[in-house]
């Protein structure tokens, strides 16, 4: 070979291997970078009020070495520890007592990558409430089972049942309401003709009522429950849910997890609102209400009156107001004023976060927590927001 020839290929050699040298550089410039930024932001677990143990149990799958498990795993693993543990009596099995004294569940999970959501509502006899709800959206074209038919698609799909719900606290809880004459309750514009029920619209006109109840409440003039009501502080009418929702028997757990793919995840679990009337859903399965996200955006998750809050869809608010550019502080303070402006009296409380993970919390009518997991801090950071 002419030694021209080979010092040309010589150098050709070189020019490549410099060009491969530099694209290495920079791919691992970007990447260190990245990662630099990524590290910080993701994975993250964030989560309402300062249920530890659910946000560490979320973040062991999602910081795992070797990949790290996906942001789904992770949010039902966290909610999951969270109904083990009953966390507040309000999540999972053995709290919140409806009229009736029974406990059912409430449940969503929604997959930000795709926007599947599965969901089971007022679920009886089984206690795993997240990992049904993630049974509806792996394995129908659902979106949300409710009742007694969710416990039978959740018996079927695997899950343990029928299991007794109640626990001793939630049947002691129920009992002493009883005695307290149902109160408080959830009705309006009802009478009784007995405490506890049961109860018919206030307009009797407008509605057919057994004989027997019309004459007994007719005899009593205004209505036996009104004129009860009325005679005595205690059992004064409800006029605002905010009477009968505060935080020790009213909230739940809403959980986002960003994972290290950057694929985001939320979920919530409850047990719904203590003393409920038998068969009302709440927000917690709601898509939008209690939780949402998306991984081109951010995620949300809430806490609060549920009959209130998913009127309005405050964390569908949350992420469509980033999307639109909002930072999640100005999100949250947002859909929580929307609802206060109409409802001024309501209780709740939102987290937002970002897909870069950054986060910030609102609330109304009561002090919030929420807690946060990621590599900046050795261990779960709990957040106060004031109203
Ligand atoms: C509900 N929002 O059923 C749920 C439960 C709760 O804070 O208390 N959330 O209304």
């Amino acid at each position: 070979m002419p030694a021209s020839m080979d010092s040309m290929r010589r150098s050709s050699v070189r020019f490549l291997i410099g060009l491969l040298l530099i694209r290495f550089y920079w791919c691992s410039g970007v990447g260190d970078e990245g990662a630099g930024e990524v590290g910080a932001a993701f994975p993250v677990v964030v989560s309402t009020w300062p249920f530890r143990e659910a946000v560490r149990a979320a973040w062991r799958v999602v910081s795992a070495s070797e990949g790290g498990g996906s942001a789904i795993d992770a949010v039902v693993a966290g909610c999951s520890a969270c109904e083990e543990l009953r966390c507040d009596g309000t999540v999972g099995p053995g709290g919140s007592p409806d009229e009736n004294g029974e406990t059912t569940l409430d449940a969503l999970v929604m997959n930000g990558a795709t926007m599947e959501i599965g969901a089971v509502a007022a679920m009886r006899y089984v206690k795993d409430g997240i990992k049904a709800a993630k049974l509806v959206m792996e394995h129908t074209k659902h979106t949300l089972l409710v009742g007694e038919k969710a416990t039978a698609f959740a018996i079927s799909m695997g899950l343990p049942g029928p299991t007794n719900l109640s626990s001793p606290e939630s049947i002691e809880k129920w009992e002493k309401w009883r005695q307290n004459y149902c109160q408080p309750n959830f009705w309006k514009n009802v009478v009784s003709v007995v405490e506890c029920g049961p109860y018919r619209p206030i307009n009797l006109a407008s509605v057919e009522v057994e004989d027997s109840v019309k004459n007994e409440v007719d005899g009593n003039q205004d209505g036996l429950c009104q004129g009860y009501y009325e005679s005595d502080n205690f059992l004064e009418p409800i006029k605002s849910y905010s009477k009968i929702v505060n935080r020790h028997n009213h909230d739940t757990i809403s959980m986002a997890v960003i994972d290290k793919m950057g694929h985001i995840a939320v979920g919530t679990s409850t047990n719904g609102a203590t003393f409920k009337i038998p068969g009302r859903v709440g927000d917690g399965p709601i898509p939008g209400a209690s939780s949402y996200g998306d991984d081109e955006v951010g995620a949300c998750g809430a806490t609060g009156d549920g009959d209130i809050m998913m009127r309005f869809l405050p964390c569908y608010q949350v992420v469509e107001s980033m999307r639109q550019g909002m930072n999640p502080r100005d999100a949250a303070k947002d859909a929580t004023s929307i609802i206060a402006r109409k409802y001024p009296d309501f209780i709740g409380a939102v987290f937002a976060v970002n897909k870069e993970g950054v986060h910030a919390g609102a609330c109304h009518g009561w002090t919030f927590q929420y807690s946060v997991r990621n590599s900046s801090v050795q261990d779960v950071e709990v957040i106060t927001v004031y109203p």
